[in-house]
């Protein structure tokens, strides 16, 4: 048990939930239906056991097309869609209907969940389709088989021993996409090099796209937008260029003859070095278009990123993204998607949503969600991401009146968009537990989820990620479940309270650096995100300062720049405020500050002795990395408190609030501590 077999164990249910054993009728023997077959076959042996005796009830899968038995039924199978599946009881048959063997598979694994987490099966009638059609996650690999921003060992694709061998851990690898309705990976870092596009690499990704296309999983890659001088010979990038443009037209069609059903390119132009159309004196317009182009008469799409920042540092890196792209909507094609971060600096623990969400209603826009802990821990904090996702998809902007959520900016269902994408940057490696640790998995698995259905309940996908990879007894899942909902808050408390942010140690992101000052950009330090001094802390972001605000829709804005309105877990993300303001606690900000940091650690406590607790539910060998991982994941979080608290005191020049304990070392050790190798740079 050393969690490679992430929430698809199947293993033995208790008696008491035990359902009867099932024949599985024959079917047809595509290769993704032979897949549901086998999958069902494996998971109610494992779960169940038993033979079928010949008045079991059955199980029969198929669309109506590729069966006679399914289509005599005449299931109302138009709201399935393309992808989706009708979970129906008839009689004593169990039916798993899709418009697609790929639907199907997606039933099965529903069906499969409610086995597993001791839901009854015997009458059923379920519905379920995807309400966002591009569902991808986004691999930082290198092709040097590192990770960037990786903390679960090295990337999953050999690219030296592809396309000859493929490991069978990649169909373990699409196998559990599948199973969370995941359809599309990105392969390559969006830090690109051109080499991925090559012949050689392009053969490599065909073997992949091999392995993922029974599971419904589409192959893409980031495109290095001066490939045409590096692999093209051509002297420029220039997106109007005709040579530039014959490049990229050619490239596509080299890869759609490898790969039929490529995906598409994933973008990062001009931002943090990367070349774009701007080398160029073009837009991002003209480079994302020149791309769609070359790709749209393939069916496939560009996702051109956001996150972007220019040379020149105004006042507030937050409103660059927004200043660059807005201004374009409506001019990028149909097949272009714009994936914008979920908040406007960099996946912070807390980020107020995207001001883009709302603000281009004639583009499409995708969620890029970051499902690695770059800036939440790395792979030893026990951080669960569904409330943080949840927060930001049920934002509302307000663009088209209230109840405009970001979530149905990212459906489609606002703006009438079809085009519709959620991104996550995925937090797997080589690891035996694929993503650094026991409860990353359930990252990974939540972002699935969200991803078919933005406007789920992560409390409830919690308890069924809880039931399904340790147990299903309710004294295990309900403390399990409450301590993984309270855990971002807790990140957020001893990391960046009450609207703090970018507050880590410099480039590596490990551990807390509130000092972090000066070198190449003003925008990569803590203190200009800060703001601390003797007068207070924080970044005025009201019109009074950056006028951040103002990208906004009018009600939004308001409401945060006014004190009396503003959620105070965004307090100094839009207001500066002296150290004695004071919170609706009652408290000055000061002892506000302390008091969250202190409560982070506490909370980082209860961890360690629930998870103790929890002892008897659990398999020796998982339980004992989650407690270890519990035990330094409450080190850093009392380092995180203690170093921000010596910090800042400089600043405030107060004593610490009653009952709270001094900072064990001066600021100059927390200063000096150093993490030259941290993982994942
Ligand atoms: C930041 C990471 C950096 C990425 C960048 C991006 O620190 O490694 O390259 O985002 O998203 O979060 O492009």
């Amino acid at each position: 048990e050393d969690g490679y077999d992430l929430w698809l164990r199947y293993r033995p249910l208790p008696a008491a939930q035990r359902p009867e054993p099932r024949t599985i009728a024959p079917g047809a023997d595509t290769p993704t239906l032979k897949i549901a077959r086998a999958e069902l076959q494996r998971g109610l042996g494992g779960l169940v056991g038993g033979a079928p005796s010949p008045d079991s009830p059955s199980i029969l899968l198929g669309t109506p097309a590729g069966s006679p038995a399914v289509a005599a039924l005449n299931l109302p199978l138009k709201g399935a869609g393309d992808e989706g599946y009708l979970i129906r009881t008839v009689g004593k048959t169990t039916v798993i209907a899709g418009n697609s063997d790929i639907g199907v598979l997606y039933g099965v694994f529903h069906y499969l969940r409610l086995v597993q987490t001791g839901q009854g099966v015997d009458t059923l009638d379920i519905l379920s389709a995807p309400k966002v059609k591009h569902r991808l996650l986004n691999h930082w690999d290198n092709l040097n088989g590192s990770v960037e921003r990786g903390y679960a060992g090295a990337s999953l694709w050999d690219w030296w021993k592809l396309p000859d061998y493929k490991d069978p851990r990649y169909v373990d690898y699409a196998r559990a996409n599948a199973s969370i309705g995941i359809n599309g990976a990105v392969l390559n870092n969006v830090n690109a090099k051109a080499d991925s596009l090559t012949a050689p690499y392009i053969a490599k990704a065909a073997a992949l796209a091999e392995v993922f296309r029974p599971y419904g999983i589409k192959v893409y890659l980031s495109a290095r937008f001066s490939a045409p001088i590096e692999i093209g010979g051509l002297k420029t990038a220039d997106p109007l260029d005709p040579a530039v443009r014959a490049f990229w037209k050619a490239k596509a069609d080299e890869i759609y003859k490898a790969i039929p059903d490529f995906g598409g390119f994933l973008v990062k132009a001009n931002s943090e070095g990367q070349p774009g159309p701007q080398d160029y004196g073009r837009t991002h317009v003209d480079g994302a278009n020149m791309l769609a182009d070359a790709v749209g008469p393939h069916g496939g799409i560009v996702m051109w990123r956001a996150f972007v920042y220019s040379h020149e540092q105004p006042d507030d890196r937050a409103k660059q993204g927004y200043g660059e792209f807005k201004p374009f909507d409506g001019q990028f094609r149909d097949n272009v998607i714009v994936q914008v971060k979920n908040g406007a600096i960099d996946f912070q623990p807390r980020e107020p949503f995207h001001p883009l969400f709302g603000a281009m209603p004639k583009t499409n826009l995708g969620m890029e969600f970051q499902i690695t802990k770059e800036y939440l821990g790395f792979a030893t904090h026990l951080v669960y991401l569904g409330p943080l996702y949840e927060e930001t998809l049920k934002s509302d902007t307000y663009a088209k009146g209230q109840g405009s959520t970001v979530a149905k900016v990212v459906d489609g269902t606002l703006d009438g968009r079809s085009q519709t994408l959620m991104a996550g940057v995925a937090n797997i490696g080589r690891d035996r537990n694929w993503s650094g640790s026991q409860f990353d998995q359930a990252n990974w698995y939540v972002f699935g989820r969200l991803a078919w259905d933005p406007e789920a309940s992560t409390k409830d996908i919690a308890a069924d990620w809880a039931r399904m990879t340790f147990s299903t007894d309710p004294r295990f899942v309900q403390p399990a479940v409450a301590m993984m909902m309270g855990s971002r808050e807790a990140a957020v408390d001893y990391m960046t309270p009450l609207g703090l942010h970018h507050q880590m140690g410099r480039s590596h992101h490990y551990g807390p650096g509130p000092w972090v000052s000066g070198g190449e950009r003003a925008d990569w330090t803590s203190v200009y995100y800060a703001k601390a001094g003797k007068d207070g802390i924080g970044f005025d972001r009201t019109a009074a300062g950056s006028n951040a605000v103002a990208q906004y829709a009018p009600v939004v804005a308001q409401r945060f720049s006014d004190l009396k309105t503003v959620d105070e877990k965004d307090l100094l993300w839009f207001h500066h405020l002296p150290w004695t303001y004071r919170l609706r606690s009652g408290q000055t900000l000061w002892d506000g500050l302390v008091t969250h940091y202190s409560r982070g650690v506490s909370y980082v406590d209860g961890m360690g002795r629930t998870w103790a607790d929890l002892a008897p539910y659990v398999d020796p060998e998982r339980h004992a990395q989650v407690a270890d991982f519990l035990a330094i994941q409450r080190n850093e979080a009392q380092w995180w408190r203690d170093a921000s608290i010596a910090y800042f005191q400089t600043f405030s020049g107060l004593p610490l609030p009653a009952g709270e304990a001094a900072p064990p070392h001066s600021l100059d050790y927390y200063e000096s501590l150093s993490f030259p190798y941290a993982p994942g740079i």
